[in-house]
């Protein structure tokens, strides 16, 4: 690859992509809503199907010259249909909340009733938080997981359901470590007359996989970011049921957005195409392999894991008995070249800002090649920069092992080749 021409045109912005990927080389990388795209992926990303107006889907479009970024639509669409065995795809959403907005308005006006799960609890703010659309614009139930199991209960879940009828019932999540049961979920939204949108976000990596059941055959729609787990590019997609396709559609645009991003629609494509491979359906495998070893290997390090452990790609740590706060830990691992985020835990006596907790995910490291023996180390690691956390040489010690690590697992190798060879040209 040769980014001369960023460094010739605008040398503060090369400098900024270049310190951001050797930041993405250099760190232990465990926000669990992150990954690393393919060279592939980024290719068609930064391609010239950027300037194409697109407006209306292919071969239906309000522009004409169209017919090349039809053929990368037309792929990404096919290719998510195949992928999840979906009857629909519109690959156009920008983002997993364009996505639910579109989904929410397919399904009820505004004003109706919706239920999601509380964003303290792993839900998502799309997902019917007070400041966000989705709790302005509906009247709002939530339901939480339970405080003793800190799992979903179906049972509680069904009974506030009946309760107040909703329209909608979400399921999903974005930190909940623990198996969705999306034939529950249908069950309950039949029994209540509900439609049910499963925000699969997270867990699409392991749905394509077959690691995770699949709400596919149950839910009428299904949205899912693409850059999570999927290993895609930045953006979105709604799945459904042939009844639901044209409404869908129509509230994608022109409901709701405007041109559609055709390069990342081609990115999602080639996303796709990776993740119909063996070695994806590995690499969803050896990500929640890591996971369990993570979790355990914290869990033998006095850490406690909410809700005893993970199905999953993530989990949520309890910091309590470490002594230190979710703000905390995510400052001292940040000294030390750990990426996390603070996240509040069931029944979290701080408030989100401070939290209680720390979210980790595994599937950005795994991508670098990194297994249970690593896992294991970097248990190690974050205990002890919580044990060091004001004790400088041990914080350093800290991070020179973090540095060994990531040296060992070399991330976007020939692109930081060329970046130093640019900078150094410089000096
Ligand atoms: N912000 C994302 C996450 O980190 O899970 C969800 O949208």
């Amino acid at each position: 690859m040769k980014p001369d021409m960023l460094k010739q045109t605008d040398p503060e912005v090369f400098d900024a992509v270049r310190r951001e990927t050797n930041r993405q080389h250099n760190n232990l990388e465990l926000i669990a809503s992150e990954n690393f795209v393919s060279e592939a992926v980024l290719e068609a990303l930064g391609s010239p199907l950027t300037n194409k107006y697109a407006e209306g889907y292919p071969k239906k479009r309000y522009y004409g010259g169209c017919r090349f970024v039809d053929i990368a639509e037309d792929l990404a669409r096919e290719r998510a249909k195949a992928l999840f065995q979906a009857d629909h795809a519109n690959v156009q959403p920008h983002s997993g909340t364009s996505a639910n907005i579109a989904a929410y308005l397919v399904l009820a006006d505004p004003g109706a009733t919706i239920m999601g799960l509380n964003l303290s609890h792993g839900g998502h703010l799309s997902h019917g938080h007070p400041i966000n659309f989705s709790g302005k614009y509906y009247k709002v139930v939530q339901y939480t997981v339970d405080e003793k199991t800190e799992q979903l209960d179906y049972d509680a879940i069904r009974k506030l359901a009946l309760e107040h009828k909703p329209k909608i019932v979400i399921s999903g999540a974005s930190a909940y470590p623990r198996t969705l049961h999306f034939d529950r979920f249908q069950e309950i939204c039949d029994e209540v007359g509900a439609a049910q949108v499963a925000d699969i976000a997270h867990i699409a990596g392991p749905i394509a996989a077959g690691l995770h059941p699949s709400p596919v055959p149950h839910a009428q729609i299904v949205t899912t970011t693409t850059h999570k787990t999927l290993r895609g590019p930045r953006g979105a997609m709604i799945l459904c049921k042939q009844e639901f396709a044209e409404a869908v559609d129509k509230m994608v645009f022109p409901g709701t957005q405007g041109g559609p991003l055709e390069h990342c629609i081609a990115a999602k494509a080639v996303a796709f195409k990776e993740a119909m491979s063996d070695g994806f359906k590995e690499y969803q495998r050896q990500t929640l392999a890591n996971a369990k070893a993570l979790a355990d290997g914290l869990a033998s390090r006095g850490f406690r894991i909410v809700s005893g452990g993970t199905d999953n790609h993530l989990m949520l740590v309890d910091l309590r008995p470490k002594k230190v706060t979710g703000r905390d830990a995510e400052r001292a691992l940040g000294k030390v070249r750990i990426t996390v985020n603070r996240n509040t835990i069931p029944f979290d006596p701080e408030k989100p800002f401070i939290a209680s907790g720390i979210r980790l995910g595994t599937p950005a490291l795994t991508t670098r090649g990194m297994k249970e023996p690593e896992m294991a180390r970097i248990a190690e690691l974050i205990e002890r920069t919580i044990a060091s956390i004001g004790d400088e040489p041990a914080t350093e010690k800290v991070k020179e092992d973090v540095k060994e690590l990531t040296g060992a697992f070399p991330l976007y190798a020939e692109r930081r080749t060329e970046y130093k060879r640019l900078h150094d040209e410089d000096a």
